[in-house]
Protein backbone atom coordinates (compact mmCIF):
# COMPACT_ATOMS: atom_id res chain seq x y z
CA UNK A 1 0.00 0.00 0.00
CA UNK A 2 1.28 3.31 -0.92
CA UNK A 3 0.22 6.08 1.57
CA UNK A 4 0.31 9.68 0.13
CA UNK A 5 3.39 11.69 1.36
CA UNK A 6 2.34 13.83 4.39
CA UNK A 7 3.15 16.23 6.57
CA UNK A 8 3.89 15.98 9.74
CA UNK A 9 5.11 18.55 12.48
CA UNK A 10 6.12 17.35 16.51
CA UNK A 11 6.53 20.55 18.67
CA UNK A 12 8.10 20.59 21.82
CA UNK A 13 8.64 23.05 24.48
CA UNK A 14 12.13 23.90 25.93
CA UNK A 15 12.76 22.77 29.12
CA UNK A 16 9.75 23.23 29.83
CA UNK A 17 8.37 24.04 33.64
CA UNK A 18 12.17 25.71 33.88
CA UNK A 19 11.13 27.93 31.14
CA UNK A 20 8.26 28.54 32.40
CA UNK A 21 9.67 30.10 35.94
CA UNK A 22 12.17 32.14 34.07
CA UNK A 23 9.00 33.48 31.38
CA UNK A 24 7.21 35.20 35.05
CA UNK A 25 10.78 35.55 37.00
CA UNK A 26 13.17 36.62 33.77
CA UNK A 27 16.02 37.23 36.89
CA UNK A 28 16.29 33.42 36.87
CA UNK A 29 17.61 33.23 33.41
CA UNK A 30 21.08 33.40 34.42
CA UNK A 31 20.89 31.08 36.97
CA UNK A 32 20.91 27.05 37.24
CA UNK A 33 17.11 26.69 37.80
CA UNK A 34 15.99 23.06 38.87
CA UNK A 35 12.05 22.52 39.52
CA UNK A 36 11.15 20.12 42.11
CA UNK A 37 8.60 17.88 43.29
CA UNK A 38 9.12 17.95 46.70
CA UNK A 39 7.72 14.80 48.57
CA UNK A 40 5.36 14.46 51.25
CA UNK A 41 8.07 13.55 53.89
CA UNK A 42 9.41 17.27 53.69
CA UNK A 43 13.12 18.13 53.47
CA UNK A 44 14.69 17.72 50.18
CA UNK A 45 12.92 14.51 49.53
CA UNK A 46 12.09 14.12 46.70
CA UNK A 47 12.89 14.66 42.61
CA UNK A 48 13.74 16.78 40.23
CA UNK A 49 11.10 17.21 37.18
CA UNK A 50 13.40 19.28 35.20
CA UNK A 51 15.94 22.15 35.35
CA UNK A 52 17.27 25.01 32.49
CA UNK A 53 20.19 23.94 30.43
CA UNK A 54 21.92 26.35 33.19
CA UNK A 55 21.89 23.60 35.38
CA UNK A 56 21.97 20.72 33.23
CA UNK A 57 25.84 21.78 32.55
CA UNK A 58 26.06 20.52 36.05
CA UNK A 59 24.32 17.15 35.59
CA UNK A 60 21.21 18.21 36.86
CA UNK A 61 18.41 16.70 34.69
CA UNK A 62 14.68 15.35 34.84
CA UNK A 63 14.14 11.94 37.62
CA UNK A 64 17.52 12.54 39.74
CA UNK A 65 16.47 13.12 43.53
CA UNK A 66 16.83 16.38 45.21
CA UNK A 67 20.07 15.58 47.15
CA UNK A 68 21.82 15.00 44.56
CA UNK A 69 21.58 17.94 42.33
CA UNK A 70 22.05 20.53 45.54
CA UNK A 71 25.49 18.53 45.61
CA UNK A 72 25.81 19.19 42.41
CA UNK A 73 25.21 22.75 42.62
CA UNK A 74 26.41 23.04 45.61
CA UNK A 75 29.46 25.26 44.33
CA UNK A 76 26.73 27.34 42.54
CA UNK A 77 25.44 29.60 44.88
CA UNK A 78 23.13 31.65 42.62
CA UNK A 79 21.18 27.72 42.25
CA UNK A 80 17.52 28.43 42.77
CA UNK A 81 15.06 25.77 43.27
CA UNK A 82 11.35 26.11 43.33
CA UNK A 83 8.97 23.51 43.76
CA UNK A 84 6.09 22.79 41.21
CA UNK A 85 2.93 24.83 40.18
CA UNK A 86 1.31 22.06 37.80
CA UNK A 87 -1.79 25.00 37.44
CA UNK A 88 0.78 27.74 35.88
CA UNK A 89 2.53 25.11 33.54
CA UNK A 90 -1.15 23.99 32.33
CA UNK A 91 -1.89 27.32 31.19
CA UNK A 92 0.90 28.53 29.07
CA UNK A 93 0.57 25.15 27.91
CA UNK A 94 -2.97 25.49 26.80
CA UNK A 95 -2.24 28.63 25.33
CA UNK A 96 0.78 27.74 23.17
CA UNK A 97 -1.47 24.86 22.27
CA UNK A 98 -4.11 26.99 21.01
CA UNK A 99 -1.83 28.50 18.72
CA UNK A 100 -0.55 25.65 17.26
CA UNK A 101 -4.03 23.90 17.01
CA UNK A 102 -4.80 27.49 14.41
CA UNK A 103 -1.99 26.51 12.63
CA UNK A 104 -3.08 21.91 11.69
CA UNK A 105 -5.59 20.37 9.86
CA UNK A 106 -4.72 17.68 12.43
CA UNK A 107 -4.12 18.72 16.02
CA UNK A 108 -3.10 15.70 18.59
CA UNK A 109 -2.40 16.57 22.20
CA UNK A 110 0.68 14.40 23.28
CA UNK A 111 1.61 16.04 26.91
CA UNK A 112 1.89 19.08 28.48
CA UNK A 113 4.75 20.36 26.47
CA UNK A 114 4.55 18.62 23.06
CA UNK A 115 2.25 17.76 20.35
CA UNK A 116 1.64 16.42 16.69
CA UNK A 117 0.30 18.71 13.83
CA UNK A 118 -0.66 17.48 10.69
CA UNK A 119 -0.29 20.36 7.97
CA UNK A 120 -0.22 18.41 4.53
CA UNK A 121 -3.50 20.15 2.95
CA UNK A 122 -2.82 23.76 5.31
CA UNK A 123 0.64 23.82 3.48
CA UNK A 124 -0.41 22.16 -0.18
CA UNK A 125 2.35 19.27 0.29
CA UNK A 126 4.94 21.95 -0.72
CA UNK A 127 8.35 21.87 1.81
CA UNK A 128 9.39 25.77 1.51
CA UNK A 129 5.33 26.35 2.88
CA UNK A 130 6.04 24.07 5.49
CA UNK A 131 9.41 25.33 6.93
CA UNK A 132 7.29 29.08 6.38
CA UNK A 133 4.60 27.97 8.95
CA UNK A 134 6.96 26.41 10.82
CA UNK A 135 8.87 29.78 11.74
CA UNK A 136 5.45 31.33 11.79
CA UNK A 137 4.08 28.83 14.90
CA UNK A 138 7.62 29.60 16.48
CA UNK A 139 6.99 33.34 15.96
CA UNK A 140 3.40 33.72 17.30
CA UNK A 141 4.53 31.26 20.53
CA UNK A 142 7.59 33.58 21.20
CA UNK A 143 5.57 36.56 21.12
CA UNK A 144 2.31 36.55 22.99
CA UNK A 145 3.76 33.81 25.72
CA UNK A 146 7.85 34.74 25.55
CA UNK A 147 8.20 30.95 25.08
CA UNK A 148 10.72 28.62 22.61
CA UNK A 149 10.26 25.47 21.32
CA UNK A 150 11.81 22.89 18.92
CA UNK A 151 10.34 21.86 16.06
CA UNK A 152 10.80 18.76 13.64
CA UNK A 153 8.81 18.41 10.61
CA UNK A 154 8.94 15.65 8.35
CA UNK A 155 6.82 13.06 6.28
CA UNK A 156 5.80 11.39 9.48
CA UNK A 157 5.35 11.10 13.37
CA UNK A 158 8.17 9.21 14.17
CA UNK A 159 10.94 11.05 12.20
CA UNK A 160 9.31 14.59 13.50
CA UNK A 161 9.98 13.85 16.84
CA UNK A 162 13.58 12.84 16.55
CA UNK A 163 13.91 16.02 14.60
CA UNK A 164 12.07 17.87 17.09
CA UNK A 165 14.96 16.86 19.79
CA UNK A 166 17.95 17.41 17.47
CA UNK A 167 18.66 21.00 17.17
CA UNK A 168 17.37 21.91 20.91
CA UNK A 169 16.51 24.26 22.01
CA UNK A 170 14.57 27.14 19.73
CA UNK A 171 15.62 24.37 16.74
CA UNK A 172 13.42 24.03 13.33
CA UNK A 173 15.31 20.67 11.86
CA UNK A 174 13.43 19.30 8.38
CA UNK A 175 14.35 16.02 7.27
CA UNK A 176 12.70 15.67 3.31
CA UNK A 177 11.34 12.56 2.13
CA UNK A 178 14.83 11.97 0.14
CA UNK A 179 16.74 13.01 3.30
CA UNK A 180 15.36 9.96 5.72
CA UNK A 181 18.18 8.00 5.59
CA UNK A 182 21.09 10.19 5.75
CA UNK A 183 19.33 11.56 8.91
CA UNK A 184 18.73 8.64 10.95
CA UNK A 185 21.78 6.64 9.69
CA UNK A 186 24.34 8.77 11.94
CA UNK A 187 22.20 8.93 15.02
CA UNK A 188 22.20 6.91 18.13
CA UNK A 189 19.99 3.91 18.23
CA UNK A 190 18.78 5.61 21.54
CA UNK A 191 17.25 8.33 19.41
CA UNK A 192 14.53 5.70 18.30
CA UNK A 193 11.76 6.92 20.65
CA UNK A 194 10.52 3.61 23.22
CA UNK A 195 14.30 2.45 23.24
CA UNK A 196 15.45 3.01 26.67
CA UNK A 197 19.16 2.32 28.45
CA UNK A 198 18.39 -1.82 28.59
CA UNK A 199 17.53 -1.97 24.81
CA UNK A 200 20.29 0.23 23.63
CA UNK A 201 22.47 -1.68 26.17
CA UNK A 202 21.37 -5.36 24.32
CA UNK A 203 22.64 -3.78 20.85
CA UNK A 204 25.92 -2.39 22.57
CA UNK A 205 26.70 -6.02 23.32
CA UNK A 206 25.93 -7.04 19.51
CA UNK A 207 28.35 -4.32 18.84
CA UNK A 208 25.59 -1.42 17.04
CA UNK A 209 25.79 1.87 18.22
CA UNK A 210 24.24 4.06 15.33
CA UNK A 211 21.10 3.52 13.16
CA UNK A 212 22.99 2.31 10.41
CA UNK A 213 24.52 -0.48 12.30
CA UNK A 214 20.90 -1.60 13.38
CA UNK A 215 20.04 -1.65 9.78
CA UNK A 216 22.31 -4.77 9.57
CA UNK A 217 19.95 -7.05 11.64
CA UNK A 218 16.66 -8.38 9.12
CA UNK A 219 13.12 -8.59 10.45
CA UNK A 220 13.69 -11.73 11.71
CA UNK A 221 16.47 -11.44 13.59
CA UNK A 222 14.87 -8.42 15.42
CA UNK A 223 11.65 -10.48 15.80
CA UNK A 224 13.48 -13.09 17.50
CA UNK A 225 15.04 -10.71 19.77
CA UNK A 226 11.92 -8.68 21.15
CA UNK A 227 8.50 -10.23 20.30
CA UNK A 228 6.78 -9.57 16.56
CA UNK A 229 5.70 -5.94 17.93
CA UNK A 230 8.44 -4.54 18.88
CA UNK A 231 10.62 -6.09 16.50
CA UNK A 232 8.71 -4.83 13.54
CA UNK A 233 8.90 -1.51 15.20
CA UNK A 234 12.27 -1.48 15.55
CA UNK A 235 12.95 -2.40 12.01
CA UNK A 236 10.67 0.03 10.63
CA UNK A 237 12.45 2.75 12.93
CA UNK A 238 15.59 3.01 11.26
CA UNK A 239 14.52 2.90 8.18
CA UNK A 240 12.10 5.88 8.51
CA UNK A 241 8.91 3.81 8.26
CA UNK A 242 6.22 5.09 10.67
CA UNK A 243 2.50 5.12 9.06
CA UNK A 244 0.61 6.03 12.44
CA UNK A 245 -2.08 8.67 11.32
CA UNK A 246 -1.47 12.16 13.13
CA UNK A 247 -5.03 11.78 15.65
CA UNK A 248 -7.44 14.43 16.69
CA UNK A 249 -6.85 15.19 20.23
CA UNK A 250 -7.27 18.02 22.57
CA UNK A 251 -5.92 18.87 25.62
CA UNK A 252 -8.88 18.41 27.78
CA UNK A 253 -7.41 15.93 30.45
CA UNK A 254 -9.58 16.45 33.36
CA UNK A 255 -13.29 16.71 34.26
CA UNK A 256 -14.33 17.97 37.29
CA UNK A 257 -17.68 19.29 39.47
CA UNK A 258 -17.21 21.47 42.40
CA UNK A 259 -19.92 21.87 44.92
CA UNK A 260 -20.75 24.17 48.22
CA UNK A 261 -21.41 22.25 51.64
CA UNK A 262 -24.98 23.53 53.05
CA UNK A 263 -22.82 23.66 55.92
CA UNK A 264 -18.75 23.65 56.65
CA UNK A 265 -18.25 20.70 58.04
CA UNK A 266 -14.97 17.96 58.58
CA UNK A 267 -18.00 15.06 59.59
CA UNK A 268 -16.89 11.73 57.28
CA UNK A 269 -20.72 10.43 56.21
CA UNK A 270 -21.68 14.04 55.27
CA UNK A 271 -18.85 15.03 53.17
CA UNK A 272 -19.14 11.82 51.25
CA UNK A 273 -22.96 12.06 50.50
CA UNK A 274 -22.23 15.27 48.84
CA UNK A 275 -18.84 13.64 47.20
CA UNK A 276 -20.92 10.84 45.89
CA UNK A 277 -23.37 13.10 44.54
CA UNK A 278 -20.33 15.01 42.57
CA UNK A 279 -18.78 11.62 41.33
CA UNK A 280 -22.14 10.85 39.45
CA UNK A 281 -22.38 13.66 37.58
CA UNK A 282 -18.24 13.52 36.27
CA UNK A 283 -19.18 10.27 36.05
CA UNK A 284 -21.66 11.07 33.51
CA UNK A 285 -19.90 13.49 31.72
CA UNK A 286 -17.14 10.93 31.50
CA UNK A 287 -19.61 8.63 29.80
CA UNK A 288 -20.92 11.14 27.61
CA UNK A 289 -17.48 12.02 25.99
CA UNK A 290 -16.58 7.86 26.09
CA UNK A 291 -13.42 8.58 28.06
CA UNK A 292 -11.84 6.70 30.33
CA UNK A 293 -9.41 7.52 32.76
CA UNK A 294 -6.64 6.86 35.23
CA UNK A 295 -6.63 9.17 38.24
CA UNK A 296 -8.85 10.51 40.56
CA UNK A 297 -8.75 13.51 42.97
CA UNK A 298 -10.51 14.97 45.01
CA UNK A 299 -10.54 18.76 45.69
CA UNK A 300 -11.24 20.36 49.67
CA UNK A 301 -11.75 24.78 49.92
CA UNK A 302 -11.30 25.18 53.65
CA UNK A 303 -13.62 27.12 55.83
CA UNK A 304 -10.26 29.57 55.58
CA UNK A 305 -10.71 29.31 51.84
CA UNK A 306 -7.22 27.45 51.60
CA UNK A 307 -7.22 24.77 49.40
CA UNK A 308 -6.34 21.19 49.47
CA UNK A 309 -6.46 18.13 47.24
CA UNK A 310 -5.40 14.79 46.88
CA UNK A 311 -5.74 12.49 44.26
CA UNK A 312 -4.84 8.70 43.05
CA UNK A 313 -3.30 7.22 39.96
CA UNK A 314 -4.69 3.90 39.05
CA UNK A 315 -3.27 0.91 37.40
CA UNK A 316 -4.85 0.81 34.38
CA UNK A 317 -7.68 3.34 32.60
CA UNK A 318 -10.90 2.68 33.75
CA UNK A 319 -14.53 3.76 33.00
CA UNK A 320 -16.04 2.14 36.48
CA UNK A 321 -18.38 4.07 38.59
CA UNK A 322 -17.72 2.18 41.58
CA UNK A 323 -13.98 2.45 40.98
CA UNK A 324 -14.76 6.25 40.54
CA UNK A 325 -16.76 6.14 44.47
CA UNK A 326 -14.24 3.72 46.28
CA UNK A 327 -11.33 5.94 45.65
CA UNK A 328 -12.89 9.13 45.79
CA UNK A 329 -13.85 7.87 49.68
CA UNK A 330 -10.81 6.43 50.38
CA UNK A 331 -8.91 9.98 49.48
CA UNK A 332 -11.54 11.62 51.87
CA UNK A 333 -10.85 9.03 54.67
CA UNK A 334 -6.80 9.79 54.28
CA UNK A 335 -7.77 13.68 54.38
CA UNK A 336 -9.87 13.57 57.42
CA UNK A 337 -7.27 11.84 59.41
CA UNK A 338 -5.58 14.98 60.04
CA UNK A 339 -8.27 17.66 59.24
CA UNK A 340 -8.08 20.51 61.43
CA UNK A 341 -10.45 23.46 60.16
CA UNK A 342 -14.14 22.54 58.36
CA UNK A 343 -14.87 22.17 54.91
CA UNK A 344 -16.81 24.92 52.80
CA UNK A 345 -16.57 23.60 48.98
CA UNK A 346 -15.94 20.07 47.64
CA UNK A 347 -15.36 18.93 43.98
CA UNK A 348 -14.20 15.47 41.97
CA UNK A 349 -11.71 14.99 39.20
CA UNK A 350 -10.87 12.60 36.91
CA UNK A 351 -8.03 13.06 34.84
CA UNK A 352 -5.31 11.22 32.45
CA UNK A 353 -8.18 10.76 29.99
CA UNK A 354 -8.26 8.12 27.16
CA UNK A 355 -10.21 7.29 24.35
CA UNK A 356 -12.45 3.96 25.38
CA UNK A 357 -11.25 2.48 21.87
CA UNK A 358 -8.08 4.12 21.71
CA UNK A 359 -4.90 1.15 21.55
CA UNK A 360 -2.15 2.27 23.97
CA UNK A 361 1.02 3.51 21.85
CA UNK A 362 3.44 0.72 21.30
CA UNK A 363 6.13 2.78 22.55
CA UNK A 364 4.73 2.48 26.35
CA UNK A 365 5.51 -1.49 25.84
CA UNK A 366 9.84 -0.80 26.58
P1 LIG B 1 13.74 19.59 26.81
O1 LIG B 1 14.80 18.55 26.69
O2 LIG B 1 14.28 20.96 26.53
O3 LIG B 1 12.50 19.29 26.03
O4 LIG B 1 13.36 19.63 28.35
P2 LIG B 1 11.99 19.37 29.07
O5 LIG B 1 12.15 19.71 30.51
O6 LIG B 1 10.88 20.09 28.38
O7 LIG B 1 11.89 17.82 28.96
P3 LIG B 1 10.73 16.86 28.43
O8 LIG B 1 10.19 17.36 27.16
O9 LIG B 1 11.30 15.49 28.47
O10 LIG B 1 9.64 16.94 29.58
C1 LIG B 1 8.65 17.94 29.62
C2 LIG B 1 8.26 18.27 31.06
O11 LIG B 1 7.81 17.09 31.73
C3 LIG B 1 9.42 18.80 31.88
O12 LIG B 1 9.57 20.21 31.81
C4 LIG B 1 9.07 18.33 33.28
C5 LIG B 1 8.28 17.07 33.08
N1 LIG B 1 9.14 15.90 33.34
C6 LIG B 1 9.99 15.29 32.47
N2 LIG B 1 10.63 14.26 33.04
C7 LIG B 1 10.17 14.20 34.34
C8 LIG B 1 10.45 13.34 35.46
O13 LIG B 1 11.26 12.40 35.41
N3 LIG B 1 9.74 13.60 36.61
C9 LIG B 1 8.81 14.62 36.69
N4 LIG B 1 8.15 14.81 37.83
N5 LIG B 1 8.54 15.44 35.66
C10 LIG B 1 9.20 15.25 34.51
CA1 LIG C 1 10.27 19.60 26.26
CA1 LIG D 1 8.41 16.50 25.78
Amino acid sequence: MILETRIVFHIDFDYFYAQCEEIRNPELKSKPVCVCVFSDRGGDSGAIATANYNAREFGVKSGIPIIFAKKRLQEQTNAVFLPVDFDYYRQMSDKAMEIMKENADIFEYVGKDEAYLDVTNKVNRDWKKAETLGLKIKKEIKEKLNLTCSIGISPNKLISKIASDFQKPDGLTIVWSDKIDGFLEPLNIREIPGIGKKTEEKFSQMNLQTIKDLKKLDAFTLTNEFGRKIGTYIFNAARGIDNEPVKEKEPNSQYSKIMTLKKDSKEFYFILENLKQLCKEVHQVVLNKNKMFKSVGIQLIQSDLSNKSKSKMLKNPTLSFEELEKNVEQLLKNVLEEQKIPIRRVGVKVSELSEVKDQSNITSYF
